[in-house]
C-alpha cells in the first residue's frame, strides 16, 4: 500500500488545533535545532562550492535543496545508537547526526586529519565510526543491501537499533536496490529505506529512470509500506520518519519512504545542469526552499524572529570560517602512507 503522508496528516490535523509540530510531539527548541542544522548545513555547502570554483579544492557534491528531508529523518532517529547508511548528498543528515563543519572540510581538502579517510576517500563520503554513520561506496545503491545486512545483524541479536539507508531515486533502478529490499521484506528487518527523490539522476530525468510514477510504489513488491511526502517540508519528513522508526522498533519490519524534494544546483561541481533541465524548472523550485519553508514556520510560530535568525546567520558564518581555515593550514597525508589502511600487511614492491 502507497500512503500519501499529507492526506493522512491534513485530516488528523484538521480536528485539532496545536501547531503542527506540537502534534508531532517536537518542543519549539527542538525545531530550533533542526532549523539551525538546516541552516548550518547550506551555508557549509555554499561555502564548498565557493572553493571548488575558487580551485582551492577538487570536487563537490552538494546537498542544497534536501535539507528539509534530511534534518527530519535524522532528528527521528537515535543518535549514536542506531544505524546510519548514509549517501553523498547527505550533508545535513550526517552533520545533524553529529559530524563536525571541520571533519567535513578536512575531508574536502583531502587532509591529513580528515577522520573518514585520511584525505584517501572523495569529498561527500561522509562517516563516523563512533556516530555509527557507515562509509560510503562511490557506486551508487551499493549501501543497501549492506544496510539490510546490518538489519539482521540487528535483528539476530535481537537489539532494538533501527537501520536507515539513504540514496536517491535514479539508485532505484540498480539490482542492489531491489535485492536489498526484497532481503528485508522477507525477514521482517529494522531497516528504513529512505529515497530522496530530487527527479535527476544526473542528466536523466526520472521518467527514464523508472516505469513507475513513485519510487514508493516499488514497495508494495517487497512487502513493506511505501510511504511518500513532500520532502522540502522539514516536519513532513519527521512525521513520515518516527512512523517508520517506531513500527521498525516495534519488529514490524521494513519500510521505503520517498522524499519528493529536488535540487536547485547541479549535481556536483562537475556538471552543467543548463544542458538538460530549463531555469524556469530550477527558479519554480528555488521558491520552495526549505529553508524558506521551516524559517516562515518558524516566524509564524514565533519560535524565531528577525534577530535570532541573524544571530544564528553569524553563528554559521564563525563556524564555517572556523572549518575553513583548520582544514585549509592543515598537513596534507604524506605520500608514504598511501596504503595504509589498505593492506592488513603491506606487501613488499
Ligand atoms: C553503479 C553506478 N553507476 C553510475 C554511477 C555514476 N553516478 C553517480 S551519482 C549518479 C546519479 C544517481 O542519481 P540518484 O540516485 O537519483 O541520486 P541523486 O544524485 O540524484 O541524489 C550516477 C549515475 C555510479 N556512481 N555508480
Ligand atoms: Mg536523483
Amino acid at each position: 500500500m502507497t500512503l500519501h503522508l499529507a492526506e493522512n496528516v491534513q485530516s488528523q490535523a484538521a480536528t485539532r488545533t496545536e501547531p503542527r509540530h506540537a502534534q508531532l510531539g517536537l518542543h519549539d527548541e527542538q525545531v530550533l535545532e533542526m532549523y539551525w542544522h538546516m541552516l548550518l548545513a547550506r551555508r557549509l555547502d555554499e561555502r564548498m562550492w565557493i572553493l571548488h570554483r575558487q580551485h582551492e579544492v577538487a570536487f563537490h557534491v552538494s546537498g542544497i535543496g534536501h535539507e528539509g528531508c534530511q534534518v527530519g529523518a535524522a532528528m527521528a532517529m537515535k543518535r549514536r545508537h542506531d544505524y546510519f547508511f548514509p549517501y553523498y548528498r547527505d550533508l545535513c543528515f550526517t552533520l545533524t547526526l553529529g559530524l563536525t563543519p571541520r571533519a567535513m572540510m578536512l575531508a574536502l581538502y583531502g587532509k591529513q586529519g580528515d577522520p573518514m579517510s585520511g584525505g584517501r576517500q572523495m569529498p561527500s563520503h561522509y562517516s563516523a565510526r563512533e556516530l555509527n554513520i557507515v562509509s560510503v561506496s562511490s557506486p551508487v545503491a551499493t549501501q543497501i543491501p549492506q544496510a539490510s545486512g546490518m538489519g539482521f545483524a540487528m535483528q539476530y541479536e535481537k537489539s532494538d537499533r533501527v537501520v536507515i539507508v539513504c540514496f536517491g531515486e535514479g539508485s532505484t533502478a540498480e539490482g542492489d536496490f531491489h535485492e536489498g529490499l526484497n532481503w528485508a521484506g522477507i525477514f521482517r528487518l529494522p531497516v528504513i529505506f529512505f529515497c530522496q527523490n530530487n527527479q535527476y539522476a544526473i542528466s536523466v530525468p526520472i521518467e527514464r529512470e523508472m516505469p513507475v510514477k513513485n519510487v514508493a510504489d516499488r514497495a508494495y513488491a517487497y512487502g513493506m509500506p511505501g510511504v511518500m511526502f513532500d520532502g522540502n517540508d522539514f516536519l513532513e519528513s519527521y512525521s513520515a520518519m518516527k512512523l517508520a522508526v517506531e513500527r521498525a522498533r516495534r519488529g514490524e519490519g521494513p519500510s521505503l519512504l520517498e522524499a519528493k524534494t529536488y535540487r536547485p544546483v547541479p549535481h556536483s561541481s562537475d556538471d552543467d545542469d543548463r544542458t538538460y533541465r530549463s531555469r524556469e524548472e530550477v527558479e519554480f523550485w528555488k521558491k520552495r526552499d526549505p529553508i524558506l519553508l521551516a524559517r516562515k514556520y518558524c516566524y509564524e510560530h514565533n519560535i524565531l524572529d528577525e534577530n535570532k535568525n541573524q544571530e544564528f546567520e553569524n553563528r554559521a558564518r564563525e563556524i564555517v570560517d572556523d572549518a575553513n581555515e583548520f582544514a585549509r593550514s592543515a598537513p596534507y597525508p604524506p605520500p608514504e602512507e598511501a596504503l595504509n589502511g589498505v593492506w592488513g600487511d603491506l606487501p613488499k614492491f
